[in-house]
């Protein structure tokens, strides 16, 4: 894999936020995902919302599992902790993270397959511990990485790169989220930006588990069968004299529209999503109301995208474990391993 190092920029001009830092300094390495790829555009607004936030780098703890998205906590925050895990275990590894330091916050990315098919029994108990960390999908509805099989997330009826249809029907992130009581719920597209950096800078914000569904695209998998420009025609059609492979150059879907307002989103194979962003009015504390309105919306053949619920008095998971509110790094040595004698008293207590 080729590896570019990212120029250091220094200009006098450079907007710096309270703490003296460029948005550079929220940046991480050179991304290595497919030009166009939906996760690149998520990484932006994660750094921007970081950089308006004005949290210091070193104070944050990213995670990840394995895919496409699990590789994008490395194109931010490179002054972060950070820990990539086993595909669909983030969420266990979020909550040892939160549970030992309270005091960093805690940003977990991952896929739809890393969340809604290996991952999934993780991250229903992640929603129902309420860990305090933001949660977010990305969500492209195959496995990128793996090159394009079909997640739990697809809609029936989408086609394969090989042309296939799904035909089982698709686990939604943010009706799960709301099903399970998570305590935030909201759902963006990548590249809207002027939504999805807003909602990102609420989920860090939140006291509890903040989820993020984010609609997005995968550029590379969603060529089709019957086209003359797809891989697969091309590669029937020609005479290799090597062993290679090209991944087109796609731009980045960008997005603005109104509150209430629906906007059609072309796709770059062509299909069409269409999003609905939540008017003004909307009562996101209202948790039964908020799961009628995204089926309501849904059968329409809409996609709600916004804050969809937040329960704010939720007790996190620290206020319902008890635990200590020192980071367990800063406790003395002898406040963690407190000896043989009171281990024996806490297993008398059990007997
Ligand atoms: C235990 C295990 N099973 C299967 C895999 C193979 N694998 C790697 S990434 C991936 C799916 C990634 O899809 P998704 O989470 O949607 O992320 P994307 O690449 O689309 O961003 C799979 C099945 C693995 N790495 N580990
Ligand atoms: S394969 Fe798809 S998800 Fe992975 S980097 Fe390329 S466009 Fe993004």
């Amino acid at each position: 894999m080729t590896w570019i190092a990212k120029p250091r920029v220094a200009h006098p001009s450079l907007p710096i936020n309270a703490l003296g830092l460029t948005r550079r300094d929220y940046e991480g390495t050179m991304s290595t995902l497919c030009a166009g790829c939906g996760h690149d555009s998520v990484t932006a607004a994660v750094i921007e919302a970081f950089f308006e936030l004005e949290i210091p780098p070193h104070r944050v703890a990213k995670v990840s599992g394995i895919g496409c998205s699990g590789k994008t906590p490395t194109y931010f925050l490179s002054q972060a902790h950070g820990f990539n895990g086993v595909h669909g275990r983030m969420p266990a590894i979020a909550t040892g993270t939160a549970g030992a330091n309270r005091d960093l916050v805690c940003v977990g990315i991952s896929g739809d397959g890393d969340s809604l098919s290996i991952g999934l029994g993780q991250l229903c108990h992640a929603i129902r511990r309420n860990v305090d960390m933001l949660y977010v999908i990305e969500n492209n509805g195959v496995y990128g990485l793996t090159k394009g099989q079909f997640s739990a997330s697809a809609d029936i009826g989408s086609k394969a790169k090989r042309g296939a249809a799904n035909f089982q029907p698709p686990i939604d992130p943010v009706l799960l989220g709301l099903s399970l009581g998570a305590t935030f719920v909201a759902r963006s597209f990548s590249g809207d930006k002027e939504q999805l950096i807003p909602l990102l800078k609420a989920g860090v914000q939140h006291r509890g588990f903040g989820l993020i569904d984010v609609i997005s695209p995968c550029v590379t998998f969603n060529d089709h069968e019957g086209s003359t420009k797809s891989y697969r025609y091309t590669r029937e059609h020609m005479a290799p004299v090597t062993e290679a492979d090209y991944v087109g150059r796609q731009p980045e879907i960008a997005l603005s529209y109104e509150p209430g307002a629906t906007a059609e989103v072309q796709m770059h194979d062509g299909s069409r999503v269409l999003l609905r962003k939540v008017a003004e009015g909307f009562d996101p504390t209202d948790r039964d109301s908020a799961y009628a309105y995204v089926r309501e919306r849904q059968e329409a053949g809409e996609i709600v995208t916004g804050l969809l619920h937040i329960r704010e008095e939720a007790p996190e998971m620290h206020g319902v474990s008890g635990t200590v509110e020192t980071p367990l790094v800063d406790l003395p040595f002898e406040g963690l391993c407190p000896g043989s004698a009171a281990l024996e008293k806490l297993q008398r207590g059990y007997r």
